[in-house]
This record gives structure tokens, C-alpha cells and sequence, in this order.
């Protein structure tokens, strides 16, 4: 369906107004020059004409889908729609946009865009039509993390974007907005009163739920009548700016009363503390929930809020609290993996609420030198089926790179089933990007691994694999080379297309230095390839030109701290080093450790190879899967015997309790020796194999960090 300059828009007088102002902005996007807007008694006469509302908004929109041969819109789920294109018997162009709600209807309008989007030009549409509804009932976002709150623009920005990928809930909880809890008895000041009012205001016009949220556990007296006054009151003033929905937040606070108030509603309780929160909920419930029409049910999370087996606390909590308030749940972590259907029945069974998701992805208040611009992994398909109302993502403090995984969380939510983690990002990545798509694309992929998934650098590593195969082989390199290298020279490039044709200054400046630093990273990579080829060509000359341009562009990747070291790059460095080293004369046979955990104090991973039991490398953090410890030889050699002694003496914890043991002559052809469960300390003979690195590779989570006492390979040259 082609769209013509002149377009009629039949509205009825209840349509959405937001889906009317939104297909009204499509069509002027669309080129659209005359936009005629007629009532649903009028006959409209325009060469395409589209009418919005289901017909509980719009009197002729059943029989517009009639004349399409449409039906069922009376079968779909709560703000499911129908988007009907085509041309009718009489040779009539029309597009029908149906909800069962008004906001099925504003959905319809969000889907025209969207296929108007996928439709190069952007001035047609396909003849279609689309049945679609939400499988999950809530799905948004939660400003609930620490430190820097999103701007108020920020804020009116996410909810556009809501609107846009049909979210329905922004949980309003930053923890560092003093009046949201250390202050919490404070009134907002009028300024930030109007902002409120702004974003609940902006929130309607998407339909979008704004839940404000209050954090009172850290001082709060829980049978406090001044107390609950303040809290009625900051609700109030809240309800008059035209809040309707309310969350009381009970995490990370100290389980204790703290004050001598009357207790005597649940002093005697087993469990005081989950008894006292619980007549707290209850009574602003009753007192405020209740008493004002048009509330919605309130929210809230538990001190322990990341179980799958009860508490005493739990127990107590689930059996008091009223059982119309909602109750948020991260998952059987605090930032888990994974959250699978039977998580989600182990949590129903003790928390017996309502449960929605606190997601804490792509949050990273606990790792403020990282960006998590991956899509959402590991959500079961199933878990609306499970108990699960909805899923709020708790984001980063940089909101516009937020959007990148929250595109992909919205597609989850809608239509979990179908969700594919890779396909939902490529999108998200063209929709953000647009024409800068390719170059947001390259930055990403390298920002890409999260707790949810260790892939990192998805182009360049496979490439590395392959240069490290041909360099070892002895052959030409040039071949593997030069994809390498062309890959490095568009990481160098893309931040500075990123700056110059993205448009969205948001995003650039909040990782800006991420920027700088990837530029540096993709100088760095160029210039290590060139002095390996040189290396290859025998050109001494030229090989310590590009290693000194490689050391130089190092010393600019170190001195920006705020962005992260990126591991792949460090380790293909760290190698290209070591083999320009050896070429140059070092000594080849002294072993080299490698590893993809941090350390942890000075537990530095040399002190592995040191042959003194006393001394130890130390993880900074548990193992994620994937990642690796080992050794390389330096040279391929005949390996006779591979001992590791993990964990302290005495305290045989801290290792890898899930893991194989691989040998590799190549660093990226991996052959497995021992399968390792519960191990702590390996003796394997290898029988004279061939190998320059061996390693231990981290095959399943665990919370325990780990020790490496000592990682011996006994090898001969051959
Ligand atoms: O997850 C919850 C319920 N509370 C806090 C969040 O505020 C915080 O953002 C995340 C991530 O650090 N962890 C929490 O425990």
C-alpha cells in the first residue's frame, strides 16, 4: 500500500487520542502533505484512508475491517489489536487500526511504524494483517538503581521510548533521589513536583503506568502513626499531580525495628521484623490504596528478594502481607544468569504473591566501568505461564544506552516464544543506529558480554582464532591478516562516525570515554597485526615501529580508567608482545600465565608459576562461564604431565568446581583432556602431546572465587 500525499484519518469521538497524534506523526514522517481528519459518520473520500480505534472508540471501524474481510478482533487478549491493510471490493485503499482497549489501539498505531520502518523509503506498507497482543501483562522499565538518577529529560525520553516498543510500566525508584529514601519524609520541592507531574503527564500520552515508588525502610517505624502520616502525605501530594499507582521498597535495608513505638500489632510475631513490614504495606493499603478510587494495586519488594528456598522472614512475609499487593522478585540471584520456569515456581510457592520481575539487567550501579549493550538472554519463554506477572529491567545510569538491551527486553515480553536474544538485537541496533547503524553495530558487539552471557567481541575474536592458527602454522598470514586488521581499522573509525552522524547527543555523551577508549583499542589491534606480519617478513625495522605505535596506543588505553579493559584485546595483546619478545631473543622457555579473571590484591597470576605453595593467584570475583586460567609455553612442545593445585591449604574452596581441562597448539583449536568436577587438585598425565597452551576452562557458574596455588605443565621441546 502506497502512501499518497493526501491520507483521511476516521476517528470516533473516543479514539485514543495519543494513537491518533501518533499516526498522524507517521503519516507526515511518510511524506504525507494533506492529513484530512474525519468523524466515523462521515464517508471519507481521501485515496487511502485509515481509521483508528476498535469499535468501542470508533462506530465504523468494524465495518472498514469488514470490508477487508477481517474478523475476530472480539477474540483477542486484553490490548491485543488488529492492523488490517489493503484495498476493499471497491477498489478502496484503507488501513484499519483495532484494539480491544484504546492502548491495543495506540499499539496498532506503534506497529503501522514499524512496518512503515521496515519498508525501504519508509512511504509504503505491505497489505497485511496483524493480529498481535501481549503475552506478558506488565512490561517496563525500573529507575531503581544506585547512584547518578536518569535526568528529567532522560526520564521523558525513556517514555517516548516506551510508548514506542509498547512498554507499560516505568517504576519510578532512583536510589540516590534523597526524597526517594534516605529523606523520604520530605516533601519533593516544586520543582521536582512539576517534573513528576511532567513525566506522569508524558507517561499517559504512551500508556505507560508510572508507579512512584518510596524507600522508607532504612528509617521508617513501622507502627509509627507520624510516620505513616508522612508516608500518607507524600502519596497524596503525589495523587493530586495524577499518580495512581504506588510501590513501597523494603530492599537492602537492615532487618531490625530500630524504634520503641507501639508494637504491639506484631512484637509477638515469629518473625517481628517481616510482621512489622507487612502492617505497614497493609495499613497504607487500607488507608490509602483503598480509600482512593482509581488506585491500582500496590507494589513492593521484600528485604530478601532473590530466593528460591524461604526465609523465616519469607515465610512470615507471604502469610501476612495482603495478598492483592504485588510483589517484585529478582530471580534465584540478585543479578541472575538465568530465570527459569521452575524458578519461577520454586518463587511462587514461597513468596505466594503476585510476582513481578525486578530484572536486574542491564544495570551496572555495581560495575560502573562497564556498559551492557547486549540483548536480554536467558529469560524462560514460559515464565508469564509460571506465575510471572510482568518484568520491570532495572537499567544503567547512562538511559540512552539503556535502550539497546531494552528494545530486545520489550520484544521478550510481548512475545517470549518467539524471542531470538541475536535477531532482537540486530534490530534494536538498526532502530538506534539508524544511518550510524553499522558503526553502533561494531562499538556494541565489543560492549556486548554481560552476567547474562561472556561472548564478547563477536567479530573480532573469531578472527584472532584464526590469525593465531596461521601465524602458528608457519604459512602465509596474510590471509588471515587482513580481515583482522580491517576489522580493527573499523573499530578505530566507528566511534568517530558514532559522534558525528548518531543523533543523539545523550548517548554520546554518556560514553564518551568508551569511545575514546575503543578508538585506541581498534589503533592498538592494527598496529599488533602489522608488527606480527613484519615480525613474519623478518623486517626488524618495521616490527619495532608498529610495536612501539602498539605500546603508545596502550598507554592511551590504560589511562582511561572509567571504561573497562576489554580482555580479548588485552589478551591478543599480551601474546603479540610475548611472541615479538621471543622472536627478539627472550627466553622462550619460560612459561606465561593466562587468565580472563581480574586479581584479586597483588594475587597476581604469575605467582602460579612460581613453584612456592605459599603464594597464589587470586580471582577478584567468582568465575564467570568461559573464562580461563592456564599457561602458555611459549613455544609448541611435547607435554608430559599437567598438575594444578587449587584453592588455600586448609580451605579448599575457592576453585573451579565446574571445568575442563583443554591443551591447544594454536591458542584456538582446543583439545579436552580431563573433564573436571569438584577437583580442587589435578595430576593428569598427557602422554608426550603436542600443546603451547593449556588452561582450565570455567564450564558452569559457582560463587566461590578461585585460588591457583600452582599450574605445573612438565614438556620437553621437540
Ligand atoms: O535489586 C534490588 C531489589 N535492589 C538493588 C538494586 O537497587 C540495585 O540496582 C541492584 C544492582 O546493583 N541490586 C540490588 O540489590
Amino acid at each position: 500500500i502506497a502512501i499518497p500525499s493526501e491520507v483521511g484519518v476516521v476517528t470516533g469521538a473516543t479514539t485514543d487520542e495519543p494513537a491518533i497524534q501518533a499516526v498522524e506523526a507517521i503519516l507526515q514522517q511518510a511524506g504525507v502533505q494533506t492529513i484530512k481528519r474525519i468523524q466515523d459518520n462521515e464517508i471519507p473520500t481521501a485515496p487511502l484512508n485509515v481509521w483508528i480505534g476498535g469499535p468501542t472508540e470508533n462506530q465504523s471501524s468494524a465495518a472498514a475491517l469488514q470490508a477487508l474481510g477481517v474478523t475476530g478482533l472480539n477474540d483477542l487478549p486484553q490490548d491485543g489489536y488488529i492492523l488490517a491493510s489493503g484495498t476493499d471490493a471497491q477498489g478502496k485503499k484503507e488501513i484499519v487500526l483495532a484494539g480491544t482497549t484504546p492502548t491495543g489501539t495506540f499499539y496498532a498505531a506503534q506497529t503501522l511504524r514499524q512496518l512503515l520502518m521496515s519498508e525501504s523509503g519508509h512511504k509504503q506498507i505491505p497489505a497485511v494483517t496483524v493480529k498481535d497482543w501481549p503475552k506478558m501483562t506488565w512490561r517496563g522499565s525500573i529507575e531503581g538503581f544506585y547512584g547518578d538518577p536518569w535526568s528529567h529529560q532522560d526520564r521523558l525520553r525513556q517514555l517516548d521510548f516506551y510508548g514506542e516498543q509498547k512498554m507499560n510500566m516505568y517504576i519510578y525508584a532512583p536510589k540516590d533521589d534523597p526524597y526517594h529514601r534516605d529523606q523520604w519524609r520530605d516533601p519533593y520541592p516544586a520543582d521536582k513536583v512539576n517534573e513528576i507531574k511532567e513525566l506522569v503527564t508524558k507517561a499517559k500520552q504512551n500508556h505507560v503506568e508510572l508507579v512512584f515508588a518510596i524507600s522508607p525502610g532504612n528509617t521508617v517505624c513501622f507502627s509509627d502513626d507520624v510516620d505513616f502520616q508522612a508516608l500518607m502525605k507524600k502519596a497524596q501530594a503525589m495523587w493530586d499531580i495524577g499518580v495512581r499507582s504506588y510501590a513501597i521498597f523494603l530492599d537492602d535495608i537492615n532487618k531490625t525495628l530500630r524504634c520503641n513505638a507501639d508494637k504491639t500489632k506484631f512484637n509477638s510475631d515469629t518473625n517481628p521484623v517481616a510482621a512489622a513490614q507487612a502492617f505497614l504495606l497493609n495499613r497504607f493499603k487500607t488507608e490509602f490504596i483503598d480509600t482512593h478510587a482509581g488506585a491500582h494495586r500496590l507494589i513492593t519488594v521484600p528485604t530478601d528478594y532473590a530466593n528460591i528456598t524461604t526465609t523465616a522472614y519469607i515465610s512470615r512475609f507471604a502469610a501476612l502481607v495482603d495478598p492483592s499487593i504485588i510483589v517484585q522478585w529478582t530471580g534465584a540471584a540478585v543479578v541472575p544468569a538465568g530465570i527459569s520456569a521452575s524458578d519461577a515456581d520454586k518463587a511462587n510457592a514461597i513468596y505466594k504473591h503476585d510476582l513481578l520481575i525486578w530484572d536486574n539487567f542491564p544495570v551496572n550501579d555495581y560495575a560502573r566501568d562497564k556498559l551492557y549493550l547486549g540483548p536480554l538472554y536467558n529469560r524462560d519463554p514460559g515464565l508469564a505461564d509460571h506465575g510471572i506477572i510482568g518484568l520491570t529491567s532495572n537499567p544503567m545510569n547512562e538511559a540512552e544506552a539503556s535502550k539497546i538491551s531494552l528494545f530486545t527486553i520489550a520484544d521478550y515480553l510481548w512475545n517470549p516464544q518467539a524471542y531470538n536474544p541475536e535477531t532482537s538485537w540486530q534490530l534494536s541496533i538498526q532502530r538506534f543506529g539508524g544511518a550510524a547503524a553499522d558503526a553502533l553495530q561494531i562499538f556494541a558487539e565489543n560492549n556486548y558480554s554481560s552476567p547474562l552471557n561472556a561472548k564478547e567481541s563477536l567479530t573480532i575474536q573469531p578472527l584472532i582464532g584464526n590469525f593465531w592458527t596461521a601465524f602458528v602454522g608457519g604459512g602465509n598470514v596474510t590471509n588471515a591478516a587482513m580481515p583482522l586488521t580491517d576489522a580493527f581499522a573499523k573499530l578505530q573509525q566507528a566511534p568517530g562516525i558514532l559522534r558525528s552522524q548518531l543523533n543523539n547527543a545523550g548517548f554520546i555523551e554518556e560514553t564518551a570515554e568508551y569511545l575514546n577508549k575503543y578508538e585506541w583499542y581498534g589503533k592498538a589491534g592494527k598496529e599488533a597485526v602489522q608488527m606480527l606480519q613484519a615480525q613474519k617478513r623478518n623486517n626488524k625495522q618495521q616490527a619495532a615501529e608498529h610495536r612501539s605505535a602498539l605500546l603508545d596506543a596502550k598507554t592511551h588505553i590504560q589511562a582511561i580508567t572509567k571504561a573497562k579493559s576489554n580482555q580479548v584485546f588485552e589478551d591478543f595483546f599480551a601474546r603479540a608482545i610475548r611472541e615479538n619478545d621471543v622472536w627478539l631473543g627472550s627466553d622462550s622457555s619460560v612459561p606465561f600465565p593466562i587468565t580472563t579473571m581480574g586479581t584479586y590484591q597483588n594475587n597476581t597470576p604469575d605467582r602460579m608459576l612460581d613453584g612456592n605453595l605459599n603464594t597464589y593467584f587470586w580471582s577478584n570475583n567468582s568465575p564467570a562461564i568461559g573464562d580461563v586460567i592456564g599457561v602458555d609455553l611459549n613455544e609448541i612442545r611435547k607435554v608430559s604431565n599437567i598438575q594444578v593445585l587449587m584453592g588455600k591449604s586448609g580451605s579448599l574452596s575457592d576453585f573451579i568446581h565446574h571445568g575442563v581441562l583443554e591443551i591447544s597448539v594454536d591458542g584456538a583449536n582446543w583439545t579436552k583432556i580431563a573433564n573436571l568436577e569438584e577437583q580442587p587438585e589435578i595430576n593428569a598425565a598427557v602422554d608426550q602431546q603436542l600443546a603451547r597452551f593449556v588452561r582450565i576452562r570455567v564450564t558452569d557458574t559457582q560463587t566461590f572465587w578461585v585460588i591457583v596455588r600452582e599450574f605445573k605443565v612438565t614438556s620437553q621441546r621437540i
